[in-house]
């Protein structure tokens, strides 16, 4: 088998005089407009990060990939890296012709030359690449709904990788990171890429690393798409960069890697290992259940935990690349010191605090230890997670026309006023068809984009630190949990399913439009003739039935006092 170990770096960017061609060719080109996804995969392209990689997938990479694990010239490598359109991009684009790849705001990155088109097996690459069809997995639920139904391959001519303006001096391409390696004369480098803060357990994990393999570190925090619920990568990163110090002087070099990361357990683990190797590591730190999706629906885990360590362990000598597996590191209070877990005499007693148990309490407001973490981090964690009194929240309603969310909506917001310590802001449903979305309908597709439009709203004012309360029968429960997972990186989010029978809200009937609607004068009225999925885990039920709007929006008041937000 081929390895890969010498083979050279791909940089996929145009020299000066075929930028100005390019430019130039671009007014004539469609457009397609890359998602945050596409964009850090064309990144990794661009720069050689995904080396030896040098183009969006053809067909016949994609299904070898699928199929075996390697490129059709027997490489090895683990995940596809396709540009996925729609069908609607697919039929007006054609095979031979150019197109410009562009960032969101239109900013022109690259032209791709269309080598190929072909239709997804997303059956095919959800079973093979992530080992399920479960959408509980995030990479799963991201190709069954987020992902086109084609794929368009072919060489790629980048004139900008894709512009950041934050951390600038911590992105360099593995050219760059290798020149300082010369220039510190490096020869054992051992990479460790995370998606958390790092604390001292981690630390002292690298740091033991280091010694045993008598590695430098290359720290790489992942900058690109993590896990729902991860801490954004600012934050992450002026954590990394406080820990900095603590690392002897000249022993590490931190650099962002802005890779969209699938959750793929093993396979992931060895386009990690693929990307260390790229940027010039000899070792590599492969953690427990390392980029693992989770728990399946049935509550078991996807992967078992040591399926990544396996994986690239099977493959270190063609990888090019010795596998450290990441064991758990425990505290031991008596010595204060902490030690690998299978180092540890029986009967001693020690403590270990996973990520999950930092990422609750901080956002329970509670204390982190001091042995867990170092004071500079803490405090950078403390400035952007203040307690839940002081930080924002999005109060969401949700329930049939009638069913009263307007009215408690108006009592909770004249509450807040009241309180006076939170800018309040009304969102009710009404209201936002009035001055958001005055010429959407109430179909499918219109509900959520009016939801999803009140989902962002709110998602600002949550990240202000105020309080948004939003009112609309939002009837899908896909399009809540969307809007849930953007606002809780900021604030709280409240579900509230205001549960009032149906019989009682057409009985009310305040604007008789369920007359109307049971008349046949409108069509598609939520409840009459048109769905509503009931909310599987909010946050609080309130059945209006028998209850004063005071009353009801005690209920919800309470639950928020529980959860320390007022
Ligand atoms: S949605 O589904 O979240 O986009 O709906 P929303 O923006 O909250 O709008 C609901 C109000 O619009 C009136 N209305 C309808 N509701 C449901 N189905 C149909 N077809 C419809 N047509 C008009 C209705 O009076 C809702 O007002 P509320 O305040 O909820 O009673």
């Amino acid at each position: 088998m081929m390895n890969k170990s010498n083979a050279p770096l791909i940089s996929l960017i145009a020299d000066d005089d075929r930028k100005k061609l390019l430019k130039e060719l671009s007014f004539s080109l469609p457009d397609l407009l890359l998602n945050e996804r596409q964009m850090c995969d064309l990144e990794l392209l661009s720069t050689g990060v995904f080396s030896p990689l040098d183009r969006f997938m053809n067909r016949s990479d994609y299904e070898s990939v699928l199929d075996r694990m390697r490129l059709q010239n027997d490489v090895l490598w683990p995940i596809p890296i396709g540009l996925d359109i729609t069908a609607i991009q697919a039929q007006s684009l054609e095979v031979g012709q150019s197109v410009t790849l562009r960032d969101p705001e239109g900013f022109l990155l690259a032209v791709m030359h269309i080598e190929e088109m072909w239709p997804m097996e997303k059956d095919k690459e959800a079973q093979q690449i992530y080992g399920t069809t479960d959408l509980a997995h995030p990479g799963v639920a991201y190709l069954f709904q987020k992902t086109g139904d084609f794929y368009i391959g072919g060489p790629l001519e980048v004139l900008s990788p894709p512009l950041h303006f934050d951390f600038k001096a911590l992105r360099m391409t593995p050219h760059e990171v290798r020149a300082i390696y010369q220039k510190l004369k490096w020869q054992r480098v051992v990479g460790f890429q995370t998606r958390h803060p790092i604390h001292r357990p981690q630390f002292e994990m690298t740091l033991r690393v280091m010694r045993q393999a008598r590695a430098n570190l290359l720290l790489m925090p992942i900058v690109g798409m993590t896990r729902a619920g991860d801490f954004n990568h600012y934050i992450r990163v002026r954590c990394l960069k406080q820990i900095g110090h603590h690392y002897p002087p000249d022993s590490h070099v931190l650099n962002l890697l802005p890779l969209a990361m699938r959750m793929a357990g093993p396979r992931e683990a060895l386009l990690h290992a693929i990307i260390a190797h790229n940027f010039g590591c000899t070792h590599f730190i492969v953690g427990h259940d390392h980029a693992g999706a989770g728990k399946k629906t049935d509550g078991q885990f996807f992967y078992p935990p040591d399926a990544a360590c396996r994986a690239t362990q099977d493959y270190s000598e063609e990888l090019g690349v010795h596998i450290v597996p990441l064991q758990e590191m425990v505290y031991l209070p008596f010595e204060d010191e902490f030690r690998f877990s299978d180092e540890i005499e029986e009967g001693s007693q020690t403590i270990a605090m996973s990520g999950t148990d930092i990422r609750q309490r901080i956002s329970r407001g509670k204390r982190i230890p001091s042995w867990m973490t170092f004071p500079e981090v803490r405090s950078e964690l403390r400035k952007a997670f203040p307690p839940p009194r002081r930080r924002g929240f999005t109060i969401f309603m949700t329930g049939l026309s009638g069913a009263g969310k307007s009215t408690i909506a108006r009592v909770l917001y004249a509450k807040f006023l009241e309180k006076g310590d939170r800018p309040v802001s009304l969102l009710d449903g009404d209201i936002v068809r009035r001055n958001l979305s005055s010429k959407l309908t109430f179909s499918k597709e219109d509900r959520d984009i009016n939801v999803r439009r009140i989902g962002f709203v709110a998602s600002e004012i949550t990240k202000n630190r105020g309080i948004a309360i939003c009112a609309p029968i939002a009837p899908y429960e896909l399009t809540r949990n969307e809007i849930r997972e953007v606002i809780e990186q900021y604030g709280g989010f409240f579900e509230v399913y205001i549960a009032t029978p149906l019989e009682t809200c057409e009985k009310r009937d305040r604007k008789g439009m369920y007359a109307k609607a049971r008349a046949g004068l409108i069509k598609g009225f939520t409840g009459v003739d048109d769905p509503y999925e009931i909310p599987s885990n909010p946050e609080a039920i309130v059945d209006t039935t028998d209850i004063t709007p005071d009353e009801a929006a005690q209920q919800i008041l309470v639950v928020l006092g529980q959860m320390g937000y007022i």
